[in-house]
This record gives C-alpha cells, structure tokens and sequence, in this order.
C-alpha cells in the first residue's frame, strides 16, 4: 500500500474531557491506521482538532460559569495534552475557533446557495424575552404535551419517554432563568438535501462499507429533506450574508468543514499554502473517516452532499470505519452521572500502552463492546506480562546471560524451524491486512497468537538444556535466531497499537535506527545481523495487582451521582409521613439466609422488643461487620415471609443501584423514633 492517505478522526467538542469510549471508537484506530501507513510507506496525513461551537458549548459554558471562548480554551487545551498522553499521534490538531476555519465554511455555504442548494423558511421558535434570544431545546423545560410531567426536557420526556418538537411543550420555560417562553416567527437558511438522493445514492454504490454503516444510511437517504443549517445564537460561523445578525451557522454543517480547515492551516504553518489541495483535490488520495456510530449521518450523507455541491473538486470519503460503542462495566459511559473513568487520573496509574492494547483488544468494530477492569488486568498480565512480555525477557535475558549478548549465526534449520518461521510469516502478513482493514481487534489477537507460538517454541527447543550440550551449538544458535526473528516480527506487528513498547524491543535488539522511520517490508526481508550486540532487556510491562483493581472498581462505584430531580417522587403530606414508624435498634446477630445472594437475616434489638427482619443487603456486608451496628427499621409494616422467614419491618439503607450503606447512628438509645 503506497500511495496518499488522509486520515481524519470526528473532532471532539471542546466540552469536557475525552473518555475511553472516544478513543476506543475513532482515536485509538485512527492513530494506529496512520502509525500503520507511515510504517508502510504511505504520505500519510492525520488531522483532527477541537469541535468548538454549538448550543452544547454554550450550555456547558453557561453551567460553568464562563464564556464559551473561556470554556473551549479550557477543554481544547485538556484535550491535547490527553491526546499526547495516549500517545495519540497527529500531523495536526487545529480548532474550529481558528482563523482559518471560518471563511473555508462560509465559503462551502456561499457555493451551495449559488448553485440553488439553499432555502430560507420562516419558522416559528421559543423566544425569551428577558433574555432578548431564541433557546435551543436543551436551554427548554416545559410541561409534557403527552404525560403532563412539568418538568419535561425540550425534546423528550424523561418521565414518559415521549418525544416531541420544543415548541409543543405546554407552559415552556427557560432552564436557566425560569422565566417564560413565548413563540416567534424567525427566518432560517435549509440545505435542500433531498435535491443530493441520487448522487448519493450512486456513489454509495460503489463503495465496499461495512454493512452497519451501509444499512443505516441508505433508508436515510431515501428519506432526505431539507435540514435547517443556521440557528439563532452568537457563537458559532457567522453567515456571510447582510440580515443575519444573531444568527450563525449550525454546529454541524461547519465542524466537517473542520477537516478541510485544518489540513489548509497545517500547510499553511508549513510555508506551503498550496500544499492542502494535494490532498484534498486529488482523487488518488485515500481519505478514511473514524468516527463513532452516532456522527454516521453526518459523515455518510450531510457532509458529502455539501461537497456534491461544491464547485471544487473535493475528495468525498473512502472509507467511513465508523465503530460501535464501548460501554463502561456493562453501562453507557455517562459524565454527568459518574459512570466514567477519569483520564487523566488513570494515566498517572497506568501507562498509555496498556490502555491502548486493552482498548485495541476489544474494539467495538462489529457490536457495542465492553471496558471491565477484570478485563484489562486480564489483558496486561496474561497477554502483554505472562505472554508477550515473557517471550521477549527470557529470549533476550538468555542472549544477555548465555550467549555474550550478541545475536547467534543461523545454520541448518530444522522443520520444526521451518514450521515455525512459515507460522510466523502467515501472522505477520494476517496483522498487516488486519491493519489495513481497519480490524484492529484482529490485530491485536495476532501479537498474542505470535507470543503463544513462540512461548511454545522457545519450551520446544529447551535452548537452556542446548547450552549444556556442547555438540548441540548449532542447534542452540539456530533456535535463538529463530526467536529472535520473532522478536523482531513482534515489535513491527505490536507497533502501531504500542509504538513505545516496541520501539524499546527495537532497541534491545540493538538497532541504532527507530522503528517509526523503517518500513515494515524492509524489516520482514532484511536478514537479522548476527554478530551484533543487543542492548541489556528491561521488563516491558508490569502486573495488576487484585487490590490496585479492587480499587479501581470501588473508585468507579463511589463516583456514582443520582440525577435526583428527574426521579423525586410525588408530593406527600407530613400525615402521609407520620404513619411510618421508624425506631432505632442494635443488630444482635446476622446470617446468612440459605439458597439466597442477597438475603440476611438479623435479629435486631429496639429496647422494648426484639425482632427478626430480612435484608436485602448480603451483597454489601458480611454478617459478622453487623453485629452491634445501630440502625434504622420501619416496624409498623405488615409482616411479609421471606424466604420462609417473617420478617418484622424493614433496614433502611441508601443506595443507588450500586452500591448500598446502612446510615449510621451514635448515641440515639434503642427504640427512639426518628422523625
Ligand atoms: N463533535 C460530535 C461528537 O463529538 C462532533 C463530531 C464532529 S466531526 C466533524 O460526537
Ligand atoms: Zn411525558
């Protein structure tokens, strides 16, 4: 594969931190795909930068207490410095507040309007007239048109779950000030999509995509209308127009323009202003999207049929790898309710390699995958400690030791050599195409299956055993060549996954040169020197400690918030109240209950009587951790059996799905109320 690749990953807003969902579906395949071309040879271009407009920007501002520009300084800067972290590697990393973006978007917008791809309509929006602005949905609340619920979002319930227009809520609101929202007639600009069916229809043709990405857009293209492209708000691409004050253009028609912006502003930097048409206008450029399932239309359709529109001859995408989603423990990652893993923190424990290999282990390529911290122990111990890590240490530890460090001479192979090299060549060529086709899954399966096949050879041939032979030199040398062949497959195959580790194995084998600038068939033909010395072998990769995962587990755990307002209960009285009697007591004794997870039985003691009561709390506490603990129990509830136990009353514990505690109490003597 030679030739020019464009490769560009979705730009991230500028909103908040990247989290290991992102990278696991566009940055970490993206990265390892350039790494990859670069290694073959390809002019590779990598571009990305900070998504930084849009009403989520101004609601995440306006929240935080800052101005938008403020707010995407802030996360526009978190990000890079992440990126570089993770090792990330781009040719550059702009951002759509830059110079050189916004003329690019408002001239792709001035070309469509001329060549009839435009309409204006009048429509009719929710307008604040404290705030002197139009509100987008997330700035709404309102009465649910369905279910009545007041506290209703603007584009859905999150009580009945209906969906709907921000202009059907009744009584709406502003989630910011609270004060009442009237409707306005206002004028907007539409991208007549419709008119773009069958050119994206015929190009969609022949193209080879993955069947989720092909089959969820070619209904969606049949289905096209116009698509409102401006809004009523400040921050964002100005229209290029006169009468458009207060409005700008939407977030999402200027942010793929993003790509075109970035890689002019790169050759410009570069003292070559030209440079970015040798890209961007030459149709033998290879241009390959990595995005997450959730940009699909905009990548798939939106954007290309603004360049249809184009008067210039922009390259359309060639490939869209568009990924699945990786969930976090079995659950969406969500920032605002704690389900996630903080980054930044995370590195300072662990190292971006390891990260990145886990992720690459378990892209979501075909369906959601999943990121369990059992999983990524798993994976550093067994797979990169116990089985690549171990290969390469007792190789090269034994030439180190044994062989006065230098790399043996090869003689007569045998056929388990033979046998050998051919399944060592069969997997680098699988990593190679794997690479190319995106499957890095599959590629990160064939380090560990050249890492198993060599840990068996290596125990095969028994060089420590050769070495006491002194009629078996031949034998000893050629089995150390042999290994060392595969060392060095290893550290070309691993490295576009885990360029640092394998540059580190590069030079344990003595290379002067880095592994980045070589070529990986150069490196598969080239012979190993033999006479040469290596360099002394460290230890790659360390192991997880259980305890460091326990953590790890707890930590995610306890991290949890509760969106409260949306869950709180209907109103109840303070008579409603007083009909629950709740005592204090003093657990007595605690027990299993057999045949049952989640069940304890407790004998607790109020003062004036004792009672038994099942709870539901075996999964939090040991019995024993019980005993004497004080707490809280509704007694006037009607007995229920449990497991053929009667129970008298209920625990009271918080809890919030995931974890649970029992609150605690000091001095209150037994049996006292609480009210
Ligand atoms: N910022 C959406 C996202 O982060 C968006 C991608 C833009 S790519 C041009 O999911
Ligand atoms: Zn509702």
């Amino acid at each position: 594969m030679k030739g020019k690749v464009l490769i560009t990953a979705a730009l991230p807003y500028a909103n908040g931190p990247i989290h290991l969902g992102h990278l696991a579906g566009a940055y970490l395949p993206a990265d390892c795909y350039a790494r990859f071309c670069r290694l073959v040879g390809s002019r590779t271009l990598f571009i990305c930068g900070s998504d930084e407009y849009g009403t989520a920007i101004v609601h995440g501002a306006e929240l935080a207490g800052r101005t938008p520009k403020e707010h995407v300084d802030i996360y526009h800067q978190t990000n890079l410095e992440l990126f570089q972290k993770l090792g990330i590697q781009f040719d550059f990393y702009s951002r759509t507040t830059s110079k050189y973006h916004a003329p690019i978007v408002q001239e792709f917008f001035l070309q469509l309007l001329k060549n009839g791809f435009i309409e204006t309509k009048e429509t009719m929006q929710l307008y604040s007239e404290s705030e002197k602005r139009f509100l987008a949905d997330r700035f709404v609340v309102g009465t649910c048109p369905k279910c009545g619920f007041v506290e209703a979002r603007g584009d859905e319930c999150t009580k009945c779950g209906a969906s709907y227009e921000s202009t059907d809520l009744k009584n709406p609101k502003s989630k910011l000030t609270g004060s009442p929202l009237t409707l306005k007639e206002t004028m907007h600009w539409f991208l007549k999509c419709d008119l773009f069916k069958e050119k994206l229809t015929d190009w969609l043709k022949g193209l080879d995509w993955k069947p989720n990405v092909k089959n969820f857009i070619e209904p969606y293209i049949q289905d096209l209308r116009a698509r409102a492209i401006t809004r009523d708000m400040t921050w964002g691409v100005p229209i290029p127009l006169p009468n458009s004050t207060g409005k700008v253009l939407y977030v999402w028609f200027d942010a793929p323009v993003g790509y075109i912006s970035a890689t002019k502003e790169l050759f410009e930097n570069q003292g070559d202003p030209d440079g970015w048409k040798d890209f961007w206008f030459d149709k033998h450029t290879k241009y390959v999207q990595f995005i997450g399932k959730d940009n699909i239309v905009f990548h798939a359709v939106i954007f290309p049929a603004m360049i249809m529109g184009q008067d210039l001859p922009y390259k359309l995408v060639d490939e869209l790898p568009a990924n699945e989603f990786l969930n976090l423990e079995g659950k969406k990652f969500s920032k605002s309710s704690g389900w996630y893993i903080d980054l930044a923190d995370f590195l300072t424990r662990y190292p971006a390699e390891v990260i990145r290999y886990t992720l690459a282990a378990n892209a979501p390529e075909t369906q959601d995958a999943e990121f369990t911290f059992k999983d990524f122990q798993m994976r550093v111990n067994t797979e990169l400690v116990g089985k690549f890590g171990n290969f390469i240490h007792r190789t090269l530890s034994f030439v180190w030791d044994r062989m006065d460090r230098t790399i043996p001479e090869c003689h007569e192979f045998s056929e388990l050599d033979n046998t050998f090299l051919a399944n060592l060549q069969t997997i680098v060529m699988e990593a190679k195409h794997s690479y190319e086709h995106f499957r890095l899954r599959k590629a990160a399966g064939c380090i560990m299956e050249l890492s198993a096949l060599a840990n068996v050879y290596f125990d095969h041939k028994k060089p420590w055993a050769l070495l006491k032979d002194k009629t078996k030199t031949e034998e000893l040398e050629t089995t150390i060549y042999c290994c060392i062949m595969a060392i060095k497959a290893l550290a070309l195959i691993s490295f576009p996954i885990m360029p640092l580790s394998a540059e580190k194995i590069w030079k344990m084998l003595g290379h002067e040169s880095i592994l980045e600038t070589s070529n990986w068939d150069t490196v598969m033909k080239d012979e190993l020197c033999s006479g040469k010395l290596i360099t002394e072998p460290h230890t790659l990769f360390e192991k997880i400690e259980d305890a460091a995962i326990a953590i790890e587990i707890a930590k995610l755990q306890a991290s949890q918030t509760i969106s409260a307002a949306s869950t709180i209960k209907p109103e109840i009285t303070f008579d409603d109240f007083e009909k629950v009697d709740i005592r204090v007591g003093q657990i007595l004794s605690a027990e299993a209950v057999p045949k049952s997870s989640k069940l304890l039985k407790l004998e607790i003691d109020f003062g004036f009587e004792k009672r038994t009561i099942v709870s539901g709390i075996a999964k939090h506490y040991v019995p024993e951790a019980l005993i004497n603990k004080k707490v809280m129990a509704i007694l006037n509830f009607k007995p229920v059996k449990l497991m053929g136990i009667e129970s008298r009353g209920m625990v009271l514990s918080a809890s919030n799905g995931t974890i649970l505690e029992l609150p605690s109490l000091e001095t209150a003597p037994l049996g006292s109320e609480i009210g």
